[in-house]
């Protein structure tokens, strides 16, 4: 059984046993020990075999002697009496957007709804609205949400797995001396915001000796297919990945082509036709059949006449074209940005103290952050209340004064637009603080005017500088709100609000496409992580990523701008 089986069984349990009603604690172990498992970075199987389960951090007892029941036996009792009292196709109904524990208990309970399909044949027949509490328009909802789990490609991951997976298949060719180099390619490398399959390329002289060390990498379970240059393996996390080898003189061209995009690829081959040649992932090959080679991906540009095109451009979206007229744009890199304008401490729902955030984002290198806790309606995030706003404000002040001007430390809020678009603060109180941030957390489902009209007063308070996550998305679980984007970008345009590309990977909000349309429009922009711990920060690569992607250069990013500048822009504003 590899990680992900592991894992999903424990995310199994969680989920049953929050159906069932227990207490949350008991919920919240099965959780982490899911979590765990699944970012293990070693085969779970190698751990226990060793004997080690019980020094993963986060594995107790009764963990660990589940995790061995299991890959001793390949079952596990427990979970199979919860099967018995709980019937585990409901867990299926927490895919659906609105559909949490609570709600899948009583369909359940007072229905005897257990699947997908009797919950859609239930909302069909309009039963759903004759519950306590539900309505026809909950009932709609809920059919939106089943027709949206349906579109939902779910063989895609999170491009942080991908990326930490990726990492550690990286550093481990690196070491083998067969190996010149190695690098990431395909749709990691052009940071898409979900991945399909990993694509190593190395170059080496040696792809069968090569091949056969890859292969006994822990992280590789099974051989999926094998050719001369390039092998397939499904590894531990359920992840495939591909090793292309080509031999050191070659490596340009291989990159070039397995990075894509393959509709990029195409244009470069037509390109390449005009100045009579045809080009492959082995090189170019001119009408005499004589050959070029590429070591550097560079040259297999230079070739065509153009300049080097940074992978995030590549999805035949202009760049080609604006590479020939030399006009390609100046991405945004993570070291433009100086600043980290959405952070989160256990004055609301964090994990750290608030000085424990500030040291850690000194320490990732910004120069100023903001502390933006929630505010007082979103309890589930525990938020802070007038009178706990304004203590805050001092516990800042107080560790302003001990950090020295190192780092600014902005006070700000993640204000709550409530369902009726008004704020979560009075204004006066919005007024004492730095940087208001507004966002979207519940009623996400209102109809398309009414949500619009919801972001659009609060982007024309005065006293809102920013928009935390637009449209509240939740890749593979929540689909965007239905915002009518082109009025909102306008509006913020026209009153110089930031827009924030949230850089947790599940969210990546702005997602690409609206944050390259915002920047066409003349709207500012944020990249920030939203970091509840400080492990959080290192999400920030992603959201570069998004901006990257988005043709987004630094000048229109505010976090990238120095303090002074972003103090100015904020204290012209209410
Ligand atoms: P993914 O894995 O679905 O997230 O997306 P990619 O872009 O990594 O695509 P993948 O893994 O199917 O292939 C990796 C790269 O290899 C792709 O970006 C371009 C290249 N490639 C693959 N198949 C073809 C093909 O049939 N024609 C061309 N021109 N290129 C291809
Ligand atoms: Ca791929
Ligand atoms: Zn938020």
């Amino acid at each position: 059984m590899n990680n992900r089986g592991v894992a999903n069984i424990f995310q199994n349990i969680a989920d049953l046993l929050e159906i069932k009603g227990e207490p949350i604690y008991r919920v919240l172990a099965y959780r982490r020990a899911s979590e765990t498992v699944r970012s293990l970075g070693q085969s779970v199987e190698d751990v226990w075999r060793e004997g080690g389960l019980e020094e993963i951090p986060g594995v107790g007892k009764a963990i660990s002697s589940k995790i061995d029941e299991l890959l001793r036996t390949g079952r596990l009792e427990f979970y199979e009496k919860l099967t018995t009292e709980v019937p585990p196709s409901l867990i299926d109904l927490l895919r659906v957007g609105d559909v949490g524990p609570k709600k899948a208990a009583r369909f359940w309970k007072e229905l005897g709804i257990t699947s997908l399909d009797e919950l859609e044949a239930a909302a069909k027949a309009g039963k759903l609205r004759e519950l306590r509490g539900m309505g026809k328009r909950s009932e709609a909802r809920i059919l939106e949400s089943l027709e949206a789990l349906k579109r939902r490609q779910t063989d895609r991951v999170l491009i942080n797995h991908a990326w930490e997976t990726a990492q550690g298949l990286l550093a481990s060719l690196q070491e083998l001396p067969v190996v010149v180099k190695v690098e990431a390619a395909g749709s990691l490398r052009r940071w898409r915001e979900t991945v399909g399959d990993l694509d190593l390329i190395a170059a080496s002289e040696d792809a069968g000796p090569l091949m056969d060390a890859f292969l006994e990498f822990p992280q590789v379970i099974r051989i999926i297919a094998r050719g001369e240059t390039k092998i397939s393996v499904e590894l531990y996390d359920g992840l495939r990945a591909q090793l292309w080898v080509h031999p050191p003189s070659r490596f340009g061209t291989a990159l070039q082509y397995a990075t894509g995009s393959q509709a990029h690829n195409v244009r470069l081959r037509e390109l390449a036709k005009r100045f009579g040649l045809s080009l492959s992932e082995h090189g170019f090959k001119r009408e005499d059949d004589s050959e070029i080679t590429c070591a550097e991906e560079a040259e297999v540009y230079q070739i065509l006449g153009l300049p080097w095109i940074p992978p995030e451009l590549r999805e035949d979206r202009g760049e080609v074209q604006a590479a020939m007229e030399n006009r390609l744009p100046q991405l945004l890199t993570q070291s433009d940005l100086v600043g980290e304008l959405h952070v989160h401490t256990d004055w609301s729902d964090g994990a750290s103290t608030l000085k424990e955030m500030v040291e850690a984002a000194q320490e990732f290198g910004f120069q100023y952050l903001a502390i933006t806790d929630h505010s007082q309606s979103l309890a589930v995030a525990r938020g802070l209340d007038v009178d706990r706003i304004r203590q805050q404000r001092m516990a800042i002040n107080e560790i302003q004064r001990s950090m020295g001007d190192d780092i600014h430390i902005l006070h700000g809020v993640e204000i709550e637009i409530l369902a009726d678009g008004r704020l979560d603060y009075p204004d006066e109180i919005l007024a004492e603080l730095d940087l208001v941030i507004a966002s979207l957390h519940t009623a996400l489902r209102q109809p398309r005017e009414t949500i619009t009209a919801r972001l659009l007063k609060a982007i024309r308070n005065p006293h809102v500088d920013m928009i935390g996550h637009p449209t509240g998305r939740l890749i593979g679980i929540r689909e965007p709100a239905d915002l009518d984007m082109e009025s909102i970008l306008e509006a913020a345009a026209e009153h110089q609000v930031a827009l924030g590309i949230n850089a947790f990977p599940e969210r990546l909000d702005l997602s690409e496409g609206h944050a390259r349309r915002a920047v066409e429009m003349g709207c500012l922009l944020a990249v920030n992580t939203d970091a509840h711990h400080p492990e959080h920060f290192t999400f920030q690569k992603y959201g570069v990523g998004v901006a990257r992607r988005a043709w987004v250069g630094p000048g229109s990013v505010v976090n990238s701008w120095p303090f002074d500048r972003v103090y100015e822009w904020l204290s012209t504003r209410g």
